[in-house]
Protein backbone atom coordinates (compact mmCIF):
# COMPACT_ATOMS: atom_id res chain seq x y z
CA UNK A 1 0.00 0.00 0.00
CA UNK A 2 1.02 3.27 -0.84
CA UNK A 3 2.47 5.87 2.34
CA UNK A 4 2.20 9.02 0.07
CA UNK A 5 -0.52 11.00 -1.48
CA UNK A 6 -1.54 11.28 -4.73
CA UNK A 7 -3.16 14.62 -6.24
CA UNK A 8 -5.50 12.84 -8.68
CA UNK A 9 -6.08 8.92 -8.34
CA UNK A 10 -8.81 8.91 -11.13
CA UNK A 11 -5.71 9.49 -13.71
CA UNK A 12 -2.85 8.29 -11.92
CA UNK A 13 -3.79 5.17 -10.94
CA UNK A 14 -5.96 4.51 -13.98
CA UNK A 15 -6.46 0.81 -15.48
CA UNK A 16 -4.25 0.56 -18.40
CA UNK A 17 -7.06 -0.68 -20.53
CA UNK A 18 -9.07 2.30 -19.68
CA UNK A 19 -5.86 4.40 -20.14
CA UNK A 20 -5.39 3.16 -23.72
CA UNK A 21 -8.89 3.92 -24.48
CA UNK A 22 -8.72 7.59 -23.04
CA UNK A 23 -5.38 8.20 -25.15
CA UNK A 24 -7.23 6.90 -28.21
CA UNK A 25 -9.87 9.03 -28.02
CA UNK A 26 -7.50 12.46 -27.41
CA UNK A 27 -4.99 10.93 -30.64
CA UNK A 28 -7.94 10.87 -33.12
CA UNK A 29 -8.81 14.40 -31.35
CA UNK A 30 -5.84 15.77 -31.62
CA UNK A 31 -4.56 14.20 -35.12
CA UNK A 32 -8.25 16.15 -36.22
CA UNK A 33 -7.78 19.66 -34.76
CA UNK A 34 -3.85 19.57 -35.98
CA UNK A 35 -5.00 18.32 -39.57
CA UNK A 36 -7.83 20.99 -39.94
CA UNK A 37 -5.83 24.02 -37.63
CA UNK A 38 -2.17 23.65 -38.29
CA UNK A 39 -0.47 23.95 -41.53
CA UNK A 40 2.30 22.13 -41.19
CA UNK A 41 0.42 18.83 -40.18
CA UNK A 42 -2.21 19.67 -42.71
CA UNK A 43 0.40 20.33 -45.25
CA UNK A 44 2.18 17.09 -44.13
CA UNK A 45 -1.06 15.33 -44.42
CA UNK A 46 -1.97 16.15 -47.88
CA UNK A 47 1.63 15.31 -49.44
CA UNK A 48 1.54 11.69 -48.21
CA UNK A 49 -2.36 11.48 -48.21
CA UNK A 50 -2.81 10.68 -44.50
CA UNK A 51 -6.27 11.28 -43.21
CA UNK A 52 -7.44 11.77 -39.53
CA UNK A 53 -9.60 8.79 -40.28
CA UNK A 54 -6.35 6.33 -40.48
CA UNK A 55 -6.17 6.52 -36.74
CA UNK A 56 -8.51 3.51 -35.29
CA UNK A 57 -5.91 2.56 -33.17
CA UNK A 58 -3.23 3.54 -31.09
CA UNK A 59 -0.50 1.68 -32.71
CA UNK A 60 -1.87 3.51 -35.80
CA UNK A 61 0.15 6.44 -34.89
CA UNK A 62 3.21 4.71 -36.59
CA UNK A 63 1.69 5.92 -40.04
CA UNK A 64 2.48 9.86 -38.89
CA UNK A 65 5.68 11.17 -39.67
CA UNK A 66 7.94 12.38 -36.80
CA UNK A 67 8.01 16.04 -35.82
CA UNK A 68 11.63 17.50 -35.31
CA UNK A 69 13.04 20.96 -33.56
CA UNK A 70 13.38 21.90 -36.85
CA UNK A 71 9.89 21.80 -37.58
CA UNK A 72 9.43 23.99 -34.75
CA UNK A 73 12.19 26.40 -35.37
CA UNK A 74 10.61 27.06 -39.41
CA UNK A 75 7.46 27.82 -37.81
CA UNK A 76 8.78 30.32 -35.86
CA UNK A 77 7.31 32.08 -34.40
CA UNK A 78 3.61 31.44 -34.59
CA UNK A 79 3.44 28.55 -37.33
CA UNK A 80 2.48 25.66 -35.43
CA UNK A 81 -0.13 26.81 -33.51
CA UNK A 82 -3.42 25.50 -33.61
CA UNK A 83 -6.17 28.33 -32.13
CA UNK A 84 -5.79 32.27 -32.63
CA UNK A 85 -3.36 33.99 -31.05
CA UNK A 86 -6.32 35.87 -28.99
CA UNK A 87 -6.65 32.53 -27.50
CA UNK A 88 -3.31 32.26 -26.42
CA UNK A 89 -2.85 33.34 -22.62
CA UNK A 90 1.01 32.45 -22.24
CA UNK A 91 4.14 31.96 -24.16
CA UNK A 92 7.62 30.41 -23.42
CA UNK A 93 10.28 29.73 -25.44
CA UNK A 94 13.04 26.41 -25.29
CA UNK A 95 16.28 27.31 -24.36
CA UNK A 96 18.11 26.47 -27.18
CA UNK A 97 21.87 26.46 -27.51
CA UNK A 98 21.83 27.36 -31.08
CA UNK A 99 19.36 29.49 -33.83
CA UNK A 100 16.03 30.40 -33.53
CA UNK A 101 14.32 29.28 -29.97
CA UNK A 102 11.30 27.13 -30.36
CA UNK A 103 8.12 29.30 -28.95
CA UNK A 104 5.33 27.66 -26.95
CA UNK A 105 1.79 28.39 -26.58
CA UNK A 106 -1.00 27.91 -23.56
CA UNK A 107 -4.72 28.76 -24.06
CA UNK A 108 -6.31 29.22 -20.67
CA UNK A 109 -6.97 25.00 -20.64
CA UNK A 110 -3.74 24.39 -21.20
CA UNK A 111 -2.57 26.31 -18.45
CA UNK A 112 -5.02 24.47 -16.44
CA UNK A 113 -3.57 21.00 -17.44
CA UNK A 114 -0.26 22.15 -16.93
CA UNK A 115 -0.70 23.56 -13.29
CA UNK A 116 -2.29 19.99 -12.50
CA UNK A 117 0.30 18.30 -13.76
CA UNK A 118 2.75 20.11 -11.76
CA UNK A 119 0.41 19.53 -8.85
CA UNK A 120 0.73 15.79 -9.32
CA UNK A 121 4.56 16.15 -9.34
CA UNK A 122 4.48 18.15 -6.10
CA UNK A 123 2.45 15.77 -4.61
CA UNK A 124 4.48 12.99 -5.75
CA UNK A 125 7.29 13.92 -3.90
CA UNK A 126 5.91 14.81 -0.64
CA UNK A 127 4.76 18.18 -0.88
CA UNK A 128 1.95 19.58 1.02
CA UNK A 129 0.30 22.80 1.35
CA UNK A 130 2.29 22.88 4.96
CA UNK A 131 5.86 23.72 3.13
CA UNK A 132 7.53 26.50 2.39
CA UNK A 133 8.61 26.31 -1.27
CA UNK A 134 11.60 28.01 -2.79
CA UNK A 135 11.92 28.20 -6.41
CA UNK A 136 15.16 28.87 -7.94
CA UNK A 137 14.42 27.84 -11.25
CA UNK A 138 14.88 31.08 -13.93
CA UNK A 139 11.10 33.10 -13.89
CA UNK A 140 11.14 33.89 -17.81
CA UNK A 141 10.44 32.41 -21.01
CA UNK A 142 12.06 29.05 -19.76
CA UNK A 143 8.78 27.06 -18.37
CA UNK A 144 10.81 26.11 -14.77
CA UNK A 145 10.01 28.94 -12.80
CA UNK A 146 6.52 29.56 -13.79
CA UNK A 147 5.91 25.98 -14.51
CA UNK A 148 6.30 25.00 -10.78
CA UNK A 149 5.12 28.36 -9.20
CA UNK A 150 1.83 27.58 -10.36
CA UNK A 151 1.62 23.61 -9.09
CA UNK A 152 2.84 24.62 -5.91
CA UNK A 153 0.07 27.14 -5.59
CA UNK A 154 -2.67 24.82 -6.78
CA UNK A 155 -1.34 22.51 -3.82
CA UNK A 156 -1.51 25.80 -1.07
CA UNK A 157 1.88 25.75 -0.13
CA UNK A 158 3.34 29.14 0.40
CA UNK A 159 5.79 30.00 -2.37
CA UNK A 160 8.87 32.28 -2.52
CA UNK A 161 9.67 32.95 -6.12
CA UNK A 162 13.21 33.81 -5.38
CA UNK A 163 14.15 32.68 -9.32
CA UNK A 164 17.43 32.26 -10.40
CA UNK A 165 20.68 34.18 -8.71
CA UNK A 166 22.06 35.78 -5.62
CA UNK A 167 23.12 32.08 -4.24
CA UNK A 168 24.17 34.53 -0.82
CA UNK A 169 20.38 35.06 -1.27
CA UNK A 170 18.92 32.08 -1.31
CA UNK A 171 20.74 30.89 1.70
CA UNK A 172 19.39 33.84 3.46
CA UNK A 173 15.69 33.14 2.46
CA UNK A 174 16.42 29.65 3.11
CA UNK A 175 17.35 30.10 6.64
CA UNK A 176 14.59 33.56 7.37
CA UNK A 177 11.62 31.98 5.55
CA UNK A 178 12.31 28.47 7.27
CA UNK A 179 12.05 26.97 3.25
CA UNK A 180 11.18 23.19 3.80
CA UNK A 181 11.44 22.47 -0.14
CA UNK A 182 13.44 23.51 -3.10
CA UNK A 183 13.26 23.20 -6.70
CA UNK A 184 15.82 24.09 -9.32
CA UNK A 185 18.36 22.47 -11.22
CA UNK A 186 20.48 19.68 -9.15
CA UNK A 187 24.07 21.32 -10.33
CA UNK A 188 22.54 24.87 -8.44
CA UNK A 189 21.46 23.17 -5.62
CA UNK A 190 24.74 21.99 -5.15
CA UNK A 191 26.13 25.89 -5.28
CA UNK A 192 23.73 26.87 -2.61
CA UNK A 193 25.01 24.21 -0.52
CA UNK A 194 28.53 25.11 -0.92
CA UNK A 195 27.85 28.94 -0.65
CA UNK A 196 25.90 28.49 2.72
CA UNK A 197 29.04 26.21 3.95
CA UNK A 198 30.76 29.73 3.50
CA UNK A 199 28.54 31.52 5.38
CA UNK A 200 28.47 29.46 8.09
CA UNK A 201 24.91 28.22 8.02
CA UNK A 202 24.56 24.84 9.11
CA UNK A 203 21.96 22.50 7.41
CA UNK A 204 20.93 21.37 10.37
CA UNK A 205 19.66 24.59 11.46
CA UNK A 206 17.52 24.60 8.20
CA UNK A 207 13.71 23.37 8.17
CA UNK A 208 14.87 21.54 4.44
CA UNK A 209 12.90 18.56 3.89
CA UNK A 210 12.73 17.87 0.07
CA UNK A 211 14.12 19.23 -3.56
CA UNK A 212 13.27 18.81 -6.78
CA UNK A 213 15.65 19.08 -9.29
CA UNK A 214 16.13 18.60 -13.18
CA UNK A 215 16.01 20.30 -16.10
CA UNK A 216 19.47 18.76 -17.00
CA UNK A 217 21.16 15.73 -16.91
CA UNK A 218 22.27 14.21 -12.97
CA UNK A 219 22.62 11.33 -11.78
CA UNK A 220 22.63 9.13 -8.36
CA UNK A 221 26.20 10.34 -7.30
CA UNK A 222 24.78 14.16 -7.38
CA UNK A 223 21.58 13.09 -5.90
CA UNK A 224 23.67 11.93 -3.12
CA UNK A 225 25.85 14.70 -2.55
CA UNK A 226 23.29 17.42 -2.56
CA UNK A 227 20.90 14.87 -0.33
CA UNK A 228 23.94 14.48 2.49
CA UNK A 229 25.24 18.32 2.13
CA UNK A 230 21.47 19.99 2.35
CA UNK A 231 19.97 16.52 4.72
CA UNK A 232 16.55 16.62 1.83
CA UNK A 233 15.16 13.86 -0.12
CA UNK A 234 15.94 14.48 -3.58
CA UNK A 235 13.45 13.83 -6.64
CA UNK A 236 14.18 13.72 -10.12
CA UNK A 237 11.57 16.02 -12.94
CA UNK A 238 11.40 15.89 -16.05
CA UNK A 239 10.20 17.64 -18.89
CA UNK A 240 10.73 19.98 -22.49
CA UNK A 241 8.99 23.14 -22.97
CA UNK A 242 7.66 21.95 -26.30
CA UNK A 243 5.13 19.52 -24.94
CA UNK A 244 4.47 21.16 -21.39
CA UNK A 245 7.47 22.30 -19.69
CA UNK A 246 8.10 20.22 -15.94
CA UNK A 247 4.88 17.76 -15.34
CA UNK A 248 5.68 15.65 -17.95
CA UNK A 249 7.67 12.62 -15.90
CA UNK A 250 8.47 12.79 -12.09
CA UNK A 251 9.61 10.45 -9.39
CA UNK A 252 7.77 9.20 -6.66
CA UNK A 253 8.43 8.05 -3.37
CA UNK A 254 10.09 4.93 -5.06
CA UNK A 255 12.12 7.08 -6.53
CA UNK A 256 12.42 4.22 -9.34
CA UNK A 257 11.79 5.78 -12.93
CA UNK A 258 9.84 9.05 -13.51
CA UNK A 259 6.35 8.39 -13.67
CA UNK A 260 4.64 9.62 -17.00
CA UNK A 261 1.43 11.85 -17.07
CA UNK A 262 0.18 9.40 -19.95
CA UNK A 263 -3.13 10.96 -19.88
CA UNK A 264 -1.96 13.95 -21.18
CA UNK A 265 0.97 12.52 -23.70
CA UNK A 266 1.41 9.64 -25.63
CA UNK A 267 4.81 8.37 -25.17
CA UNK A 268 6.93 6.40 -27.60
CA UNK A 269 10.52 5.15 -27.41
CA UNK A 270 12.58 5.04 -30.84
CA UNK A 271 15.48 3.93 -32.20
CA UNK A 272 17.15 7.25 -33.00
CA UNK A 273 18.93 5.67 -36.25
CA UNK A 274 16.05 3.73 -38.04
CA UNK A 275 12.67 5.69 -36.44
CA UNK A 276 11.16 1.78 -35.62
CA UNK A 277 9.28 1.94 -32.38
CA UNK A 278 10.97 -0.17 -29.41
CA UNK A 279 9.37 -2.41 -27.04
CA UNK A 280 9.22 -1.25 -23.38
CA UNK A 281 12.18 -2.23 -21.60
CA UNK A 282 14.40 -1.24 -24.48
CA UNK A 283 16.50 1.83 -24.72
CA UNK A 284 15.91 4.74 -27.39
CA UNK A 285 14.89 8.32 -28.12
CA UNK A 286 11.62 9.02 -26.19
CA UNK A 287 8.98 10.78 -28.61
CA UNK A 288 6.25 12.32 -27.40
CA UNK A 289 2.55 13.09 -28.50
CA UNK A 290 0.47 15.90 -27.00
CA UNK A 291 -3.37 14.62 -26.34
CA UNK A 292 -5.04 17.59 -24.79
CA UNK A 293 -3.20 20.37 -25.59
CA UNK A 294 -5.12 23.39 -27.57
CA UNK A 295 -2.61 25.69 -28.80
CA UNK A 296 -0.13 23.81 -29.61
CA UNK A 297 -0.12 20.44 -30.26
CA UNK A 298 2.50 18.27 -31.42
CA UNK A 299 2.42 14.97 -33.10
CA UNK A 300 5.31 12.44 -32.48
CA UNK A 301 7.76 15.12 -31.56
CA UNK A 302 11.73 13.53 -31.20
CA UNK A 303 12.80 14.97 -27.40
CA UNK A 304 16.11 13.55 -28.64
CA UNK A 305 16.54 12.29 -24.96
CA UNK A 306 17.76 8.64 -24.62
CA UNK A 307 15.37 6.54 -21.99
CA UNK A 308 13.55 3.34 -21.51
CA UNK A 309 10.18 2.06 -20.65
CA UNK A 310 8.93 -0.04 -17.49
CA UNK A 311 5.35 -0.93 -17.37
CA UNK A 312 5.77 -3.28 -13.97
CA UNK A 313 3.29 -2.04 -11.23
CA UNK A 314 5.21 0.74 -8.50
CA UNK A 315 4.88 0.18 -5.03
CA UNK A 316 3.38 3.97 -4.55
CA UNK A 317 0.26 2.73 -6.30
CA UNK A 318 0.26 5.11 -9.49
CA UNK A 319 -0.57 2.48 -12.76
CA UNK A 320 1.07 4.95 -15.23
CA UNK A 321 4.77 4.00 -17.07
CA UNK A 322 7.67 4.95 -15.27
CA UNK A 323 10.59 6.39 -17.81
CA UNK A 324 14.71 5.76 -16.74
CA UNK A 325 16.09 8.70 -15.48
CA UNK A 326 17.93 10.17 -18.66
CA UNK A 327 21.63 9.95 -19.06
CA UNK A 328 21.82 11.55 -22.70
CA UNK A 329 20.84 12.96 -25.59
CA UNK A 330 21.22 12.02 -29.38
CA UNK A 331 21.51 15.65 -30.09
CA UNK A 332 24.11 16.44 -27.18
CA UNK A 333 26.72 15.33 -29.75
CA UNK A 334 28.85 18.82 -30.99
CA UNK A 335 31.11 17.55 -34.28
CA UNK A 336 33.91 19.67 -34.24
CA UNK A 337 35.95 19.85 -37.44
CA UNK A 338 34.31 15.72 -37.84
CA UNK A 339 35.38 14.90 -34.36
CA UNK A 340 32.27 14.18 -31.99
CA UNK A 341 32.61 15.42 -28.54
CA UNK A 342 29.85 14.46 -26.22
CA UNK A 343 30.25 16.58 -22.66
CA UNK A 344 29.99 13.66 -20.53
CA UNK A 345 33.94 13.01 -22.37
CA UNK A 346 34.83 16.55 -20.93
CA UNK A 347 33.15 15.99 -17.43
CA UNK A 348 34.89 12.78 -17.10
CA UNK A 349 38.39 14.27 -17.67
CA UNK A 350 36.95 17.31 -15.11
CA UNK A 351 36.19 14.93 -12.82
CA UNK A 352 39.60 13.79 -12.61
CA UNK A 353 41.58 17.17 -11.69
CA UNK A 354 42.08 18.53 -8.34
CA UNK A 355 40.79 22.29 -7.62
CA UNK A 356 38.15 22.46 -10.21
CA UNK A 357 34.53 22.23 -10.26
CA UNK A 358 32.69 19.65 -12.19
CA UNK A 359 30.66 23.40 -13.63
CA UNK A 360 31.89 23.68 -17.41
CA UNK A 361 30.27 24.93 -21.50
CA UNK A 362 31.78 24.14 -24.35
CA UNK A 363 31.61 27.25 -26.73
CA UNK A 364 32.08 26.52 -30.20
CA UNK A 365 32.86 29.67 -32.42
CA UNK A 366 32.04 28.42 -36.37
CA UNK A 367 33.33 32.09 -37.32
CA UNK A 368 36.51 31.68 -39.01
CA UNK A 369 37.35 28.50 -41.41
CA UNK A 370 39.17 26.73 -38.74
CA UNK A 371 36.20 26.30 -35.96
CA UNK A 372 37.62 26.93 -32.29
CA UNK A 373 36.23 25.18 -29.09
CA UNK A 374 36.49 26.46 -25.69
CA UNK A 375 35.62 24.65 -22.61
CA UNK A 376 35.14 27.38 -19.47
CA UNK A 377 35.59 25.51 -16.42
CA UNK A 378 34.53 26.76 -13.24
CA UNK A 379 37.57 26.86 -10.76
CA UNK A 380 36.32 24.60 -7.11
CA UNK A 381 34.72 27.40 -4.81
CA UNK A 382 36.85 25.91 -2.14
CA UNK A 383 40.02 25.97 -4.15
CA UNK A 384 43.09 28.31 -2.95
CA UNK A 385 45.38 28.15 -6.61
CA UNK A 386 48.66 29.72 -5.39
CA UNK A 387 49.34 31.69 -8.12
CA UNK A 388 48.14 32.84 -12.15
CA UNK A 389 51.02 30.35 -12.66
CA UNK A 390 49.03 27.42 -11.18
CA UNK A 391 46.24 28.01 -12.88
CA UNK A 392 48.02 28.49 -16.29
CA UNK A 393 49.41 24.74 -15.26
CA UNK A 394 45.96 23.26 -14.55
CA UNK A 395 44.60 24.46 -17.70
CA UNK A 396 47.46 23.47 -19.72
CA UNK A 397 46.90 19.60 -17.88
CA UNK A 398 43.22 19.96 -18.60
CA UNK A 399 43.83 20.67 -22.17
CA UNK A 400 46.09 17.53 -22.54
CA UNK A 401 43.81 15.17 -21.31
CA UNK A 402 41.15 16.42 -23.33
CA UNK A 403 43.80 16.49 -26.84
CA UNK A 404 44.31 12.89 -25.23
CA UNK A 405 40.53 11.54 -25.18
CA UNK A 406 38.99 13.54 -27.62
CA UNK A 407 42.24 13.92 -30.37
CA UNK A 408 41.49 17.27 -30.92
CA UNK A 409 42.75 20.48 -29.32
CA UNK A 410 40.45 22.66 -27.36
CA UNK A 411 41.34 25.58 -25.61
CA UNK A 412 40.69 25.75 -21.57
CA UNK A 413 39.62 28.89 -19.94
CA UNK A 414 39.01 28.51 -15.96
CA UNK A 415 36.46 30.98 -14.62
CA UNK A 416 35.26 32.05 -11.35
CA UNK A 417 33.08 30.02 -8.95
CA UNK A 418 29.73 30.45 -9.95
CA UNK A 419 30.25 33.00 -13.10
CA UNK A 420 28.76 30.17 -15.33
CA UNK A 421 25.14 31.03 -16.15
CA UNK A 422 23.79 27.56 -15.64
CA UNK A 423 20.27 28.43 -14.58
CA UNK A 424 18.49 26.73 -17.48
CA UNK A 425 19.85 23.20 -17.52
CA UNK A 426 20.85 21.85 -20.56
CA UNK A 427 23.50 24.79 -21.56
CA UNK A 428 26.79 22.74 -22.14
CA UNK A 429 26.90 23.57 -25.27
CA UNK A 430 26.93 27.32 -26.63
CA UNK A 431 27.16 28.61 -30.31
CA UNK A 432 29.36 31.91 -30.54
CA UNK A 433 28.20 32.17 -34.10
CA UNK A 434 24.80 31.77 -35.97
CA UNK A 435 24.02 28.03 -37.48
CA UNK A 436 25.38 27.64 -40.46
O1 LIG B 1 13.99 22.01 -19.01
C1 LIG B 1 11.63 21.96 -18.61
C2 LIG B 1 11.88 21.66 -17.19
C3 LIG B 1 11.89 22.66 -16.26
C4 LIG B 1 12.08 20.34 -16.78
C5 LIG B 1 12.09 22.37 -14.94
C6 LIG B 1 12.29 20.04 -15.46
C7 LIG B 1 12.28 21.05 -14.54
P1 LIG B 1 13.62 22.85 -21.88
O2 LIG B 1 14.36 24.07 -21.53
O3 LIG B 1 12.82 22.83 -23.12
O4 LIG B 1 12.58 22.48 -20.74
O5 LIG B 1 14.65 21.65 -21.90
C8 LIG B 1 14.19 20.34 -22.11
O6 LIG B 1 16.01 19.42 -20.85
O7 LIG B 1 14.59 17.57 -23.53
C9 LIG B 1 16.03 17.20 -21.60
O8 LIG B 1 17.04 17.07 -22.55
C10 LIG B 1 16.48 18.14 -20.50
N1 LIG B 1 15.91 17.74 -19.21
C11 LIG B 1 14.80 18.21 -18.61
N2 LIG B 1 14.62 17.58 -17.42
C12 LIG B 1 15.62 16.67 -17.29
C13 LIG B 1 15.98 15.72 -16.30
C14 LIG B 1 12.86 22.15 -19.44
N3 LIG B 1 15.31 15.56 -15.18
C15 LIG B 1 15.33 19.37 -22.10
N4 LIG B 1 17.08 14.95 -16.53
C16 LIG B 1 14.85 17.94 -22.20
C17 LIG B 1 17.80 15.10 -17.66
C18 LIG B 1 16.44 16.77 -18.44
N5 LIG B 1 17.52 15.99 -18.61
Amino acid sequence: MADGLIWDERYECIHRAELQQLQLERLQATVNRAARNVAFYAKQFEERAIYPEDIQSLEDIQRLPFTEKQDLRDSYPYGMFAVPLREVVRLHQSSGTTGRPTVVGYTANDLRHWTDLVARNLTAGGVTKDDVVQIFFGYGVFTGGFGFHHGAEAIGASVIPVSHGDTRRQVEVMRDYRTTVIIGTPYYALRIAATAEEMDVDPHSLSLRIGLFGAEVWDESVRQQIEDKLLIKAFDVYGLSEIGGPGVSYECEARAGLHIAEDQYLVEVIDPDSGNVLPPGEEGELVFTTLNKEAMPLLRYRSGDISRLNLEPCPCGRTLARMSRITQHTDDRLIVRGTNIFPDQVQQVLAEIPGISDQFQLVLDRSSAVEHLEAHVEVAADSTPDSMGDLITTEQHIEERLQDLLGMTVAVKLVQPGSLDLSEGPTRIIEAAPER
